[in-house]
């Protein structure tokens, strides 16, 4: 059996001295010890966090980032969404697996060991199914598995351009399917990845906008059917629009229909953004025992607004960070932007502080974002302890932000002091991904990704 041994790791209770990590051959921790002998085991360099989760990907928007920075005046989301269209319309299944390489290879690098696939690009450019209607699926799974990051597929279900079963556009056609084609979708990836313990299958509907309440209960039922533990992500009120539009059609805000018709808000949800929630639906959301799905840095890109995060975690809630368009691709600018979006709207400091957490805002942010995080993927990660996949991340001791930091502040300074990427080696189910700052396909992988963002600004012109 493999060992580890780490001066300092951060354990379920919090950080723990000379611990050992004795590693299972099935990628799991068979055993974790503090206060134990480094005898015989390889000695990491530097403190030893449990790989974070970033639970809402789309993929292909890596290679959108910066594209869409131009512009005065009229520019939002709903118009940043209309070039997002554009450019999904001419990518080829092989393009979207080179740039699916390059990013998880970047979270790897950054500290993510896990990531969440909220999957919608399924069909031709002409919005025919291929002839295996999980090509696209396939390309991302690919991904995931060729960089070694541990991956939760989530097919996403899309029928409709608007509340109440409107019409679905042109953009929108390489998306859509009815959910008994979707779940062909699902049922073909379970059984490919059925013994890949690196691999979840889930479902999202994209929102209340993409689906009717018949559709979005038939594909419950149906991913019920098949594994009543699959995590459901959906997206959901992240524009006051999206709010207003849902008041027209059913009287409610979206997140209160949710809590009230159709579904049973559980642990198997997370509702990705959930930005714009009056204070009962951020207790009920707390109370249902689903995730909150944050994205920080892409809300402020896209203009969102601010998720009620201090009502929310005091009301009990859980949080997970993700990546969502991938204008970033770091756990610590995403923990570090949930925390200063309360500040800067609070006019206060300090706001996520929770005192399980010892009352440490870098502390709380990380421990709830591995916690809800692992919750939403739906499997055995976010901490280190017997039983779950050997996935942790060594961070680099040589980084300044790091010096001379106690456990109490060591979070603190993870998320607050710095720029410079402080992840050194990253493992991922027991396998090595990224040492020393480098994942081995680094170069022939940003080699194939440069040449396909070149193809695609041309054709964008
Ligand atoms: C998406 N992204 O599906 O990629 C969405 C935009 C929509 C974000 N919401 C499209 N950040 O919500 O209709
Ligand atoms: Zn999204």
């Amino acid at each position: 059996m493999t060992a580890l041994f780490a001066d300092r790791a951060l354990l379920p209770m919090g950080w723990a001295r000379d611990v050992r990590f004795e590693l299972a051959g099935d990628g799991t921790l068979a055993a974790v010890t503090p206060h134990a002998e480094a005898e015989g085991a390889e000695r990491l360099p530097g403190p030893v966090l449990p790989g974070m989760a970033n639970l809402h990907s789309h993929a292909f928007q890596r290679a959108m980032a910066g594209l869409t920075e131009h512009g005065a005046g009229e520019e939002s989301f709903w118009t940043w969404r209309e070039v997002m269209y554009r450019f999904v319309s001419r990518l080829s299944p092989e393009q979207v697996e080179a740039i699916a390489s390059q990013l998880y290879i970047e979270m790897l690098k950054a500290g993510y060991t896990a990531v969440g696939e909220f999957h919608y690009l399924h069909h031709d450019t002409d919005g025919s199914p291929y002839s295996d209607l999980a090509e696209v699926a396939w390309r991302v799974l690919a991904a995931a598995r060729d960089s070694g990051i541990g991956i939760t597929v989530l097919p996403v279900l899309y029928g409709y351009g608007g509340f109440g079963g409107q019409a679905a556009g042109e953009g929108q056609r390489r998306f859509l399917n009815a959910p008994d084609r979707l779940l062909r979708i699902v049922e073909a990836l379970r059984r490919e990845t059925a013994n890949d313990p690196q691999v979840a299958v889930g479902i999202a509907p994209h929102s209340l906008r993409a689906v009717t309440p018949e559709t979005l209960a038939e594909a419950v039922r149906g991913i019920t059917a098949l594994d009543p533990a699959a995590p459901i992500h959906m997206h959901v009120a992240e524009q006051t629009r999206e709010v207003e539009d849902c008041l027209a059609w059913c009287g409610k805000r979206p997140v209160q229909y949710l809590l009230d018709d159709g579904v049973t808000l559980d642990a198997r949800w997370c509702l990705i953004h959930a930005t714009h929630m009056d204070a009962a639906e951020a207790q009920g959301l707390a109370k249902s025992g689903a995730v909150a799905g944050l994205c920080p840095t892409t809300e402020a890109n896209l203009g969102d607004g601010i998720f009620p995060a201090e009502a929310f975690l005091a009301a009990g809630g859980r949080f997970g960070i993700g990546g969502d368009s991938h204008v970033s691709v770091s756990p610590v600018e995403e923990l570090r932007w949930l925390e200063y979006g309360q500040r800067l709207t609070a006019r206060r400091r300090n706001l996520l502080a929770d005192p399980a957490c010892g009352n440490s805002v870098g502390a709380t942010l990380v421990r709830h974002a591995l916690e809800g995080g692992a919750q939403a993927l739906g499997r055995p990660i976010g901490r280190l302890a017997p039983g779950c996949r050997a996935d942790l991340v060594v961070l680099d001791a040589r980084n300044s932000r790091l010096a001379g930091q106690p456990e109490e502040r060591l979070l603190d300074a993870f998320v607050f002091a710095g720029n410079a990427n402080p992840v050194r080696d990253v493992m991922v189910g027991g396998q090595w991904v990224v040492r020393d700052g480098h994942h081995p396909a680094e170069e022939p992988v940003l080699t194939a990704y440069r040449a396909v963002v070149a193809e695609l600004l041309d054709a964008e012109g």
